[in-house]
């Protein structure tokens, strides 16, 4: 929903997207003064809430983008001003939007749009001035903590995270991965009593608003009853859980061989620092290391990339291209000028990526430190995608701007990137031979150590957070409460014992960013529903794992048409319009990996599985 901002991803402020102009008049809003909270009323509140929210949202979007691209002590402090005020302003439209609850004769459009202002902030403030001044501070310095980051080895070399992350990647020395492993978590303990405070007064702030807590607020904007949520989750990780399971076997088999069974023992968790990432959460970085032996070596994107000569801006223009070869309109001469594509050696930024439309017209930018390798073209892609869909729904009313769910947005570029064929590169001259069927595997293996990899991480971090906003784990059992569902869910284990003070999730960008989790857990399904049914439309016979919609406008067409329906129906309606399915459905990944499935169960044979 609208409250869930114009920059997609990361928010940096515990907010969602906006903050506001001094001079606008705050003056008249919701019931007061305007007589009963009849549907006549509702409709000139929801139309009133509705312009001052756009018009204060550019403020704070302006404000959160100078912060995260020059972080210091006065932008955070100018950000955090912003963001107060936004909130304040959403907290009031929340609780005026609750006295119409029980107001009969509304129209559905009203009615939604009531329930989206009551629900949809994401760090929701106490009405306490000082309480919801204290909370955008907090929120503004722990994401500065984050993007400021860096672990400095005893002969005085300091390594910001994607430094770190590069030895993640590349190294193969088990010491060398603990010490950036370790490192990396030594930037997160001073963020813990700072979170706690902070959940503590975004839980007061949900109280005030009627929910017994955060995570049944975050729960509520599923267009289902928020306790439905969590089992349509369990049904989904459910139907997945064995073909990751079966991806883990045989990567924990390959780590044995690489590291010895001492350190991987072949009846466990594997250890948090040998899967080729900080979090463990994308895993094609050891490609190498567990790639189908008797398939013809495929081709190295990254490779490739680095012999063409490409830079981080013809990655982006590349990017572009594919979805102008959809029929989308080409971005806008400013997105050149005014997005962050590469890492300032003079300053500190937030590098994670993001997207933005600062203006909700066509101010479009994103704000990444690209590198040139795979991951960062396939990231570029998923930007990109937040992009056309901002873009897509700017026609609609304000709370509309947004994606179905929170899962459409992440998705979008992701399917996108699903049409990074051989064939794909092979049309845009980067590869000259496309590998035949037998190369599949290898295909297959690379998207599942990315893509499937994923999926319990894109579960669990939410997971956490839903039992730390119930209460049901204080600040004293944050990290252990951690580790028991990094296990639980991805069969992971923390190298060493965590120090007394350790705050694991806090050294994962969302948690100190305060950006829901799930939504990436519901579009890697997503995506695979989208693939499918573009394909169809694309009227692509073969395989779907080597489809490309690349230069297919039908498929484009269907696309944007959905993607133009932003937020304004429940998100079954808005899938069903593209895919003519009411759910999310699994079976899309499931058959997408078929063949992938097939040969880890013949690898695992003999394996003990499980952990
Ligand atoms: O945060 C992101 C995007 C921005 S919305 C780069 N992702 C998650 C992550 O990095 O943890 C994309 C995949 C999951
Ligand atoms: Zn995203």
């Amino acid at each position: 929903m609208k409250t869930s901002l114009t920059r997609y991803l990361p928010l940096l402020l515990p907010l969602l997207l906006i903050a506001c102009k001094p001079e606008i008049d705050f003056t008249v809003t919701g019931t007061d003064g305007a007589g009963e909270p009849s549907a006549e009323n509702a409709i000139e509140f929801v139309a009133r809430a509705e312009e001052q929210l756009a018009e204060l949202g550019q403020e704070a979007e302006r404000m959160a983008w100078v912060y995260s691209n020059f972080i210091t002590e006065d932008t955070e402090k100018l950000s955090a001003i912003a963001n107060e005020k936004f909130t304040a302003r959403q907290v009031e439209f929340a609780a005026e939007a609750a006295k119409f609850n029980d107001t009969e004769g509304l129209d559905s459009d009203t009615r939604r749009k009531l329930n989206m202002l009551r629900s949809g902030i994401v760090i929701p403030a106490p009405g306490d001035p000082a309480k919801t001044a204290e909370q955008s501070e907090i929120g503004a310095r722990l994401g500065g903590m984050y993007g400021k980051g860096e672990y400095c080895y005893a002969n005085g070399n300091c390594l910001d995270l994607g430094l770190l992350s590069d030895i993640m990647a590349d190294s193969r020395d088990p010491e060398d991965l603990l010490e950036a492993w370790n490192g990396w978590r030594e930037v997160s303990p001073p963020m813990r009593d700072l979170y706690a405070r902070q959940v503590e007064l975004a839980n007061e702030g949900a109280a005030e608003l009627g929910f017994p807590d955060l995570g049944t607020m975050w729960r509520s904007a599923y267009d289902m009853p928020p306790e439905d949520f969590p089992a349509e989750l369990d049904r989904l990780w459910g139907e997945v859980k064995p073909l990751y399971e079966a991806l883990h076997c045989h990567v924990r088999a390959k780590l044995g061989e690489q590291y010895g069974t001492a350190l991987v023992p072949q009846d466990g968790p594997i250890p948090a620092h040998l899967l080729g990432n900080m979090w463990a959460q994308d895993w094609s970085n050891i490609y190498s290391l567990v790639a189908p032996e008797e398939t013809v070596a495929s081709y190295d994107l990254t490779a490739i990339l680095k012999d063409r000569g490409f830079d981080a801006i013809t990655m982006v223009q590349a990017g572009e291209a594919f979805f102008s070869s959809l029929g989308f309109e080409q971005l806008p001469e400013t997105f050149w000028e005014r997005s962050l594509f590469v890492k300032p050696e003079d300053r500190d930024v937030v590098c994670h990526a993001s997207a933005w439309d600062v203006d909700e017209k066509d101010d479009l930018r994103i704000k990444m430190c690209i590198k040139v390798n795979a991951e960062d073209f396939k990231t570029i892609h998923h930007e990109l995608g937040h992009n056309y869909y901002q873009r897509a729904y700017n026609k609609e009313s304000y709370l509309y701007r947004s994606s179905a769910n929170d899962g459409f947005h992440e998705a979008v570029g992701d399917t996108i990137a699903l049409s990074i064929t051989p064939e794909y590169l092979q049309k845009i001259g980067l590869l000259e031979n496309v590998p035949d069927a037998s190369g599949d595997i290898a295909l297959l293996m690379k998207r599942a150590l990315e893509g499937i990899a994923f999926m319990p991480f894109g579960l669990l971090v939410d997971q956490w957070r839903w039992q730390v906003f119930a209460g049901e784990a204080g600040p004293e059992g944050y990290n252990d409460l951690w580790w028991q569902l990094r296990e639980k869910y991805q069969g992971v284990k923390a190298p060493n014992d965590r120090p007394a003070d350790a705050f694991d999730p806090g050294a994962k960008y969302h948690v100190p960013g305060n950006t829901p989790y799930t939504r990436y857990f519901l579009a890697r399904i997503l995506q695979f529903q989208f693939h499918r049914t573009l394909c169809e439309i694309a009227g692509d016979e073969g395989p779907v794992h080597r489809c490309s919609i690349y230069g297919n406008t039908q498929a484009g067409e269907r696309l944007n048409a959905m993607l133009e329906m932003g937020r304004s129906q429940p998100w079954p309606d808005v899938l069903e319009a593209l895919t003519g399915q009411h759910d999310m459905d699994a079976t899309a990944i499931l058959d997408y990996f078929a063949p992938l499935k097939s040969w880890l169960d013949e690898q695992n044979q003999g394996r003990q599985c499980g952990w």
